[in-house]
């Protein structure tokens, strides 16, 4: 391999899995190129660095794994982390590892065309540049692609205005989180708008709710990590990571394994007011097992929640606007708050139901609805993102025969494992549709996808093997499993990312994207495929 251009793998993205990948790749000898649309890595934590972005995974949780000198070096002060501490800590990574040498930043992946002859990958930036590898791992991020509503007139908004995840820099102002004097719109009620409100209802003026269907939210119940707990943490940094490692979704909550219809009413209530005092998802991934599948389990979780939500908000009239009326708790991604119900009970908070009065346009001055103008100086759109495949399908990416991976993919994606789909060899996609790691306390699963990868780009090398890509057998059972899976929950009866569902995207079809079978299963699947010497694909 001699042109400058030509590299062993080509990383499209530079957050937690590109980086990592880069890294592992690069420890293997390979010549590792990566492309980032952004001037700094980090993916997800550089981009969303909206006022009140931060974790809902213990923090010490979501940190790499595979670095010891990590784990001592970097001290985390918050039990969940905000946006910038998480940005700073995956700067320490790139910085210490010398990761940026090998990334290229400001460059956008517009193209990739897979050359059968010589069996490798050509990508084009959108400055018209191009590379080649054998290899092509796409660590876009599951939710990178973000969505602006089509509302007729939006460009016309006579103030400032920004989707979340373009948050523009500034130190001070509403730009700084200082929203003094200042009426604000906020558009979209779920786990970024939640987070969003709550900061800017501590100094705006006056801010305005645009709220089309809310979500069933739960305390964070964050707080400081003082240096005792820091000392625990990493010493026993390798117990948590494998006590994660065990349950479904890799955090450290697992299932009871009781039924939530096995207890008393008494100890039920009991068990329900201490997960919900208690920090994280435990209310969510640490209840009863049977909540995410049995909907009279769910019913019980649904009216607990309910019953906080009424008891928070003063007017029962603004409660009920608060209280999901169409889907249980859980079956949308539960957006964790501090609170944020609360804020409704502010004078200068308002909340709009867009079921009732919707928007009809944005205006130079604000959002007019059926009923009336809204006029506001700053509007927020926390209107979310072409969830899992939308970074994907960005891309003009091209397989074999020319085929287009966005007509492949038009009725939904079909991949074995979430990692690959046929037609298009050599090409993984971390965190991808069908992939354990999209639904999951995601660094851990990452780095399971990223360790699989790069395992099985050195057996390819050490084989003296040029092609991958799965049979369509494995293909088709893979993804009829994944189904088979999601129907087995109750997540398909409710709309939401984790079912490829945004209003914005009208034309996407609904089908549960993720793989929903638990970290431990799906790595056990992939480590059982590794060791059958890839089962399921065809090398050559
Ligand atoms: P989500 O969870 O997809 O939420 C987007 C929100 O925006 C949701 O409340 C939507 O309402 C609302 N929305 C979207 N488009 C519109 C329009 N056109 N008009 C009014 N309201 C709209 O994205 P988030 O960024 O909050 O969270 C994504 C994930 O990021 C989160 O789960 C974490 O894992 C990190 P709807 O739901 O359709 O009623």
């Amino acid at each position: 391999m001699t042109s400058t251009n030509t590299y062993d793998a080509i990383v499209m993205g530079a957050g937690i899995a590109g980086m990592y990948q880069l890294y592992t790749l690069r420890e293997q000898g390979f010549k590792v190129k990566v492309f980032e649309t952004g001037d700094g890595v980090g993916g997800t934590w550089h981009w969303n660095n909206y006022p009140g972005c931060r974790f809902d995974s213990e923090s010490y949780t979501y940190a790499y794994s595979w670095s010891k000198d990590i784990i001592d070096e970097w001290t985390w002060t918050e039990r969940f982390a905000p946006q910038p501490e998480t940005k700073r800590y995956l700067n320490f990574v790139a910085d210490k590892f010398e990761l940026r040498k090998d990334i290229q930043f400001n460059s956008r992946v517009a193209k990739a065309t897979y050359d059968e002859a010589n069996t490798e990958w050509e990508v084009e930036l959108d400055d018209g540049s191009t590379a080649r590898a054998k290899f092509l791992v796409s660590a876009t991020g599951p939710l990178s692609a973000f969505t602006l509503p089509g509302i007729p007139g939006r460009d016309t908004f006579a103030g400032d205005s920004c989707h979340t995840a373009r948050w523009p820099q500034g130190d001070t102002g509403w730009k700084a989180n200082d929203f003094s004097g200042l009426r604000v719109g906020v558009i979209g009620t779920g786990a970024t708008g939640v987070q969003v409100i709550q900061e800017i209802a501590k100094t705006a003026k006056e801010l305005t709710v645009f709220q089309l269907a809310p979500n069933w939210c739960a305390p964070l119940n964050n707080g400081p990590i003082d240096a005792e707990e820091t000392a625990y943490n990493k010493e026993h940094a390798q117990e948590i990571f494998d006590q994660c490692n065990a349950t479904f979704g890799a955090f450290l909550h697992a299932f009871d394994e009781r039924s939530a219809m096995d207890v008393s009413d008494e100890e039920r209530e009991a068990f329900f007011e201490k997960l919900y005092a208690e920090p994280g998802f435990g209310i969510w991934l640490g209840n009863f097992s049977d909540i995410m599948t049995s909907p009279e389990a769910n019913k019980l979780i649904t009216d607990f929640i309910a019953k906080k939500i009424r008891q928070r908000v003063d007017s029962p009239e603004v409660a009920e606007l608060l209280v999901p009326k169409d889907h249980g708790f859980g079956t949308r991604r539960v957006p964790m708050e501090t609170k944020y119900f609360e804020c409704y009970n502010q004078d200068n908070v308002h909340l709009i139901d867009l079921n009732k009065t919707p928007i009809e346009e944005i205006v130079p001055a604000g959002v007019k609805c059926s009923d009336k103008q809204y006029d506001v100086d700053v509007l927020i759109y926390a209107t979310g993102f072409d969830a899992v495949t939308g970074a994907l399908r960005r891309i003009d990416i091209a397989g074999i025969g020319g085929e287009k991976m966005t007509d492949k993919w038009a009725d939904g994606p079909s991949t074995y494992l979430g990692m690959q789909t046929t037609g298009f060899p050599n090409l993984f996609t971390l965190v991808g549709p069908h992939n354990g790691a999209t639904f999951c306390n995601i660094p851990r699963c990452i780095e399971q996808n990223v360790e699989w990868v790069s395992d099985l780009v050195g057996y390819m090398r050490d084989k003296n093997l040029n092609e991958i890509q799965p049979t369509q057998k494995a293909e088709d059972d893979w993804t009829v499993h994944v189904d088979e899976l999601a129907q087995m929950t109750l997540f398909p009866t409710a709309d939401s990312w984790f079912m490829g569902v945004n209003v914005n995207n009208p034309e996407k079809k609904r089908m549960f994207m993720l793989y929903s079978g638990g970290a431990p299963n799906y790595k056990a699947k992939c480590d059982e495929v590794a060791a059958t010497d890839y089962d399921g694909f065809v090398l050559k």
